[in-house]
């Protein structure tokens, strides 16, 4: 028994020497500590030995018990330290390696163009005003002297949702809600960028989703000359000191008088080309003053304030500005295209 024994003792640490896997190390655990193990089996003859042997088999039994076990803790703290290791070799970073470029993306050219406006009005005393999208019929339009019915709305074909409700076409419906909220009282002095949407055909110079830049300046005593001044100083600081506008005659159902202001060409200096059709001017906004019916349904006494408004479309700004020939660009997401608005970011 006691040679039985020993042999077990060194069989279990040959193969726990030669073992390389955790996994393979506790099956020889179970194998040779186990119950049912060779160990158990060798102590079952126990019966068989005389009573002097019986305690020096069972003292014998647990050394190679012990010794076994000792082993096999030893040899589990070993492969756990390699794995560590080769984990850790595995990971090791090579600082020495070039980073990766991270790509930095751009201002969109709209964006560009219409936080310079704001910026500009803003040194002018304006404020941002913004409204919703998604549109009220009697802001859109009641509330700019446009009636149900009236020939004019045909002048923005809309996209409605129920019969009250429309995506906005233009952003002076913001102009009606501001001076809604003012109640009465001047000054206001306001611009509102946002979307507007129209059941226009998309083509070089329309699109069915675009932006508008409105400005409302309400008060007593304000004047056409104040609406052709802040006009011009806009144009020369958005175009060059050297650009002229003009305004021409026009009729929007909310301002009375209305007018669409030109600037000269910038291709041809005045001259006249294909640009500007040969006119020498190019058309960038509406304006003109606010109608006595639009004041007076915001709550404004028409005989006490008076004000004028503004509304341009920023895309059409930019396209002059930089020289983009399809307005279709500023929506497709050409990387190519938008990549060179980065210069000087
Ligand atoms: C208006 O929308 C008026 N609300 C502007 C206004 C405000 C007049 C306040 C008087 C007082 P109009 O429909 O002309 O006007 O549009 C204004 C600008 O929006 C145009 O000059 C143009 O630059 C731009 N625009 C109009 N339709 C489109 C379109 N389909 N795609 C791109 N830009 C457009």
């Amino acid at each position: 028994m006691e040679q039985k024994l020993k042999e077990l003792q060194a069989e279990a640490l040959q193969k726990i020497e030669q073992t390389e896997d955790l996994k393979s190390l506790n099956d020889i655990r179970v194998a040779y500590l186990g119950k049912k193990g060779p160990i158990t089996e060798v102590l079952r003859g126990m019966g068989q030995l005389s009573a002097e042997e019986r305690p020096k088999m069972g003292a014998l039994a647990n050394e190679v018990r012990a010794a076994i076990s000792e082993k096999i803790e030893a040899k589990q703290e070993a492969l756990e330290a390699a794995a560590v290791e080769k984990q850790l070799a595995s990971e090791t970073i090579d600082i020495t390696l070039p980073g990766r470029p991270v790509k930095v993306g751009n201002h969109h050219p709209l964006t560009k163009v219409i936080e310079e406006i704001e910026d500009l009005f803003i040194g002018m005393g304006y404020q941002v005003a913004e409204g919703p999208e998604v549109e009220k019929d009697y802001y859109n339009f009641e509330a700019l002297n446009l009636p149900k019915g009236h020939p004019a709305r045909d002048m923005q074909d809309s996209f409605y949702i129920t019969e009250e409700l429309l995506l906005r076409t233009h952003t002076s419906p913001v102009q009606a809600r501001t001076m809604e909220k003012h109640e009465g009282k001047g000054p206001v002095k306001i611009i509102c960028p946002g979307k507007v949407y129209r059941r226009d055909n998309d083509d070089a110079t329309h699109s069915h989703q675009f932006m508008q830049i409105e400005g409302l300046v309400v008060d007593e005593n304000i004047t056409m000359g104040d609406l052709k001044g802040t006009l011009q100083v806009f144009a020369k600081k958005m175009f060059g000191e050297d650009r002229e506008i003009r305004l021409r005659p026009s009729f929007f159902p909310f301002t009375e008088p209305s007018v669409e202001m030109d600037i000269t060409c910038k291709i041809c200096g005045g001259e006249g080309c294909s640009v500007c059709k040969g006119t020498g001017w190019i058309e960038i906004l509406g304006a003109g003053m606010v109608h006595p019916n639009v004041l007076e349904m915001a709550g404004f006494d028409s005989k006490k304030y008076t004000g004028f408004a503004f509304g341009m479309g920023p895309e059409r700004i930019a396209m002059l500005k930089y020289g983009i020939d399809d307005i279709r660009h500023f929506y497709t997401n050409d990387i190519r295209f938008l990549k060179q608005f980065a210069v000087n970011e």
